[in-house]
């Protein structure tokens, strides 16, 4: 194979990789499609980890090719370029290697590896996108490229020559920061940066759930359901649920996929609050509790959740829940992982014996899910 072919090659298998990799990242990443693929998400997460793997290695392969030439053109595109798509690929794969190994010891490193990872995603995506567009412009006979004057850019079979990626790029970002300064941009600029602030801040719940609709909260028929082995079993309305003491508080939240978010504060009812109405029997020594999405299922022994700050949360940060987050009720235990954390919840049965919850029967998750 000459030298401009194993280059072109080279330069493609680069980018298909980091299309799989943004392809399978945006799964993992996009609510919709997480849900949608909800039953795959441990196979989608190994597929993205060993593509990563096996980009990382290409770009290592590259570089011996590279950089002589950076080192013997001198050009301050060239030198930029290089050393941008460097510095992206080592920080891409050190916090993939971080959320992979996923240090549950460390939240903090943990955190600031999502976030960043996230956030250089999403600079290579528009990095990835500025290159498709050149390319297709050029394909169109839309955009006449720079011509491309050396040898070697020539050499290396360039689809448009770099200068007018970075061209783009720049400019691209340049709209971005002066787009701050017209007046109509502001409102979207400034949300985008406070969220993004939030999101560096203290993460974000990253809504999961194992069905594709939401269970539908009307405060008319809703009812919670506590049943099985009690005295008084009930059917409580919102309204009535609500007149039990309540308690807040603020606390982490952690999934145990690696995600977190800091300082979330909870509202709700004791359940212990719930024991009191309904009197356990002495058989009832377990609870398990049932979701309005009709498949997803906790249980707890009953001791685990008699602490003030095992609750039954209906405000989240001051709000009312929404949908998507389990409206109008999850269990919330600061101890536990997120999966014990079930939303929608519907009805709460004292038993006997104790069950497997949904992911600790698909999974093999932890039944107790302690935060270790
Ligand atoms: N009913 C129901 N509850 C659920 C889940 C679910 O799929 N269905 N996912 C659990 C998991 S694994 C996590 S991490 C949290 C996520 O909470 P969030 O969707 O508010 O981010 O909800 C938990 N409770
Ligand atoms: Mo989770």
């Amino acid at each position: 194979m000459n030298k401009r072919k194993l280059y072109f090659w080279m330069h493609l298998l680069h980018g298909v990789l980091i299309l799989l990799l943004i392809l399978s990242g945006a799964v993992l990443y996009i609510d919709y499609f997480r849900i949608l693929f909800v039953d795959f998400k441990w196979q989608i997460r190994e597929l993205h980890t060993v593509i990563g793997f096996i980009y990382f290695a290409i770009v290592l392969l590259i570089l011996p090719i590279v950089l002589p030439y950076v080192k013997a053109h001198r050009r301050w595109q060239k030198t930029f370029h290089i050393c941008l798509m460097v510095s992206l690929a080592l920080g891409w794969t050190i916090t993939g290697l971080i959320l992979w190994i996923n240090p549950t010891s460390y939240l903090g490193l943990r955190q600031l590896s999502l976030t960043v990872h996230d956030f250089l995603s999403v600079f290579i995506l528009i990095w990835v996108a500025g290159h498709i567009l050149l390319w297709f412009l050029k394909k169109k006979k839309l955009y006449q490229p720079t011509p491309i004057l050396n040898n070697h850019d020539r050499d290396k079979g360039m689809l448009v020559s770099r200068r007018d990626v970075v061209l783009l790029f720049s400019g691209g970002l340049l709209a971005i920061l002066l787009g701050g300064l017209f007046r109509w941009f502001r409102p979207v600029s400034d949300s985008f940066l406070a969220r993004l602030d939030e999101m560096k801040r203290r993460g974000y719940f990253r809504i999961y759930s194992v069905r594709t609709e939401n269970p539908v909260f009307d405060p008319q028929t809703w009812r919670l359901t506590v049943d099985g082995l009690v005295e008084n079993p009930v059917e409580l309305s919102f309204d009535e649920l609500k007149k039990l003491p309540k308690h807040t508080y603020t606390h982490d939240f952690h999934c145990v996929t690696g995600w977190s978010v800091l300082g979330v504060k909870w509202e709700g009812i004791p359940f212990q609050e719930v024991i009191n109405l309904v009197g356990r029997k002495p058989e009832g020594k377990y609870i398990k509790m049932y979701s309005a999405d009709r498949i997803y299922t906790e249980t707890y022994e009953w001791s685990q959740l008699t602490q003030k700050t095992a609750m039954l949360v209906y405000n989240l940060d001051d709000k009312p829940l929404i949908e998507s987050q389990g409206a109008p009720l999850r269990l919330f235990q600061p101890d536990m992982y997120g999966y014990k954390s079930i939303k929608w919840v519907n009805r709460i049965e004292f038993v006997s014996q104790r069950d497997l919850g949904y992911w600790e029967e698909k999974e093999g998750y932890n039944l107790d899910g302690y935060i270790s």
